[in-house]
């Protein structure tokens, strides 16, 4: 940890993210001195290869604009290097390898052949049009075109890429490629080979694992407050599940403020929910404004100040600090399960565990993302499509085979499950093997 503290001061979300690992397998480890002797640790925290590049492109007033794009190839010992694309105005190279190191260890999870990786751009989407999107996503194929392929690197989306993006993206890429194989990014649309479930499948996953968190500490989900941070794709599938599973949802949230829902979240809020992302705006307001007495908005606040049984973090890494941890026990929240990747600080984690609250970190509960990605090319490379039954019934097996591997790996001598180890040690043996076999690389 120290030598990485020293040569990379400046990218503390990808310090936090090894650091987290490294404190869950500490035992594990010492446990393999041939992990030991393969340098195992020092290898894996450091990415395979990392693609810079300009990305040049013209707004909707005839100015040229120019991004910086990324490409992290993180780890590819279980298989091709396999991530989103972020978005977001503050993109760094540390951001993006803190998610493809993240990635690397979810995959493994996933039961499925993936290796990590995770790209993206400091372009903001926020107030842009449909065709400068579009010019944006075309720019950014134009360098990134070289280095993915289905067998290779399969990007799909993440903050900031949806449908939409994907959709622009892989036109560009049969245009420059002429590779006409449809397996090359994942979350496309229905009619060219995009699997149905994807899009609802990180927040299905989510709630598929939270109930077995819940039902494992002998509660039961139905009937909860949930409260949930953001609005976006992973918010939008996590409140539909939950509210199937007969929990109701009484918050969402934005970067301007909080909606607070008394009664619970209704279809016609979740459907909202798409309209809300489509406008590009990035404002959560839009639901009170379109649900007057219904939703009711408060500006500055979080998710986290809305008295809620469980808290499910959906939008973006550290967003749950320890003060919103202390604000949630004291409210009395019991179970916190991080859908957002890294979403939680971790003195919040620890402020969990300290008070018993159930707490699962994002790389197992929201591994049912890329797993279906995973699924969309299976069915990419056999020139078929699934059935929704199909697709679910997988879904399902692989967040309850990740569930088991954090049992395996997490129980405490007192019987609880610290989710965090289980899933890092499991992650971890999975890669660490893999890449033990495959020699000094
Ligand atoms: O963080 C993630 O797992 C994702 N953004 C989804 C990645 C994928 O390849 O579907």
């Amino acid at each position: 940890m120290s030598t990485l503290e020293r040569k990379y001061p400046y990218e503390p979300e990808y310090l936090q993210a090894v650091r987290e690992v490294l404190e869950s397998i500490e035992d594990v480890y010492n446990e393999h001195p041939e992990f030991e002797k393969a340098k195992i640790v020092e290898r894996m925290v450091e990415p395979e290869r990392i693609l810079t590049f300009r990305v040049t492109w013209t707004d909707d007033r005839g100015e040229i604009q120019t991004n910086t794009g990324y490409r992290v190839q993180f780890n590819s010992a279980i298989g091709p290097y396999k991530g989103g694309l972020r978005f977001h105005k503050a993109v760094t190279p540390g951001m993006l390898k803190f998610l493809g190191f993240e990635q690397t260890f979810k995959n493994a999870l996933t039961t499925l052949p993936m290796g990590g990786g995770k790209g993206g751009s400091d372009f903001d989407p926020k107030g842009k049009s449909d065709g400068e999107i579009m010019r944006f996503c075309q720019a950014f194929m134009l360098e990134l075109w070289r280095i993915i392929g289905p067998d290779t690197d399969v990007p799909a989306g993440d903050v900031g890429v949806g449908g939409r993006e994907i959709g622009y993206m892989t036109g560009m890429y049969k245009k420059l490629a002429h590779e006409y194989n449809t397996g090359v990014l994942t979350g496309k649309g229905m009619t060219w080979g995009g699997s149905i479930l994807r899009p609802e499948a990180t927040g299905f996953g989510a709630l598929y694992f939270t109930k077995q968190v819940i039902e494992t500490a002998q509660r039961d989900i139905k009937g909860c407050r949930i409260a949930l941070s953001g609005f976006g794709n992973v918010a939008w599938g996590a409140a539909i599940k939950a509210t199937q599973m007969g929990a109701k949802v009484v918050a969402v949230s934005g970067p301007d403020g909080v909606c607070e829902i008394p009664d619970g979240i209704t279809d016609e809020m979740i459907k909202y929910m798409l309209v809300m992302r489509a406008s590009n705006r990035d404002q959560v307001s839009m639901m009170a404004d379109q649900f007057p007495g219904k939703a009711i908005f408060t500006p500055g606040k979080k998710a986290w100040s809305v008295k809620c049984d469980v808290a499910l973090p959906c939008a973006f890494q550290n967003e749950l600090d320890e003060n919103d941890a202390r604000e949630l026990i004291a409210n009395g929240t019991w179970c916190c399960c991080e859908v957002s990747n890294m979403g939680c600080r971790p003195e919040a984690i620890r402020a969990f565990q300290e008070a018993g609250v159930l707490f699962a970190p994002g790389k197992a509960v929201n591994a049912g993302g890329v797993a279906t990605s995973g699924l969309e090319m299976t069915q990419n490379a056999s020139h078929i499509s699934w059935t929704g039954e199909e697709v679910d019934g997988r879904l399902h097996k692989i967040m309850t085979s990740i569930h088991e591997a954090c049992v395996r790996y997490g129980t405490r001598e007192d019987g609880t499950i610290d989710y965090v180890k289980g899933a890092n040690i499991a992650g971890f043996m999975k890669v660490a093997t893999a890449m033990l076999e495959q020699g000094v690389i």
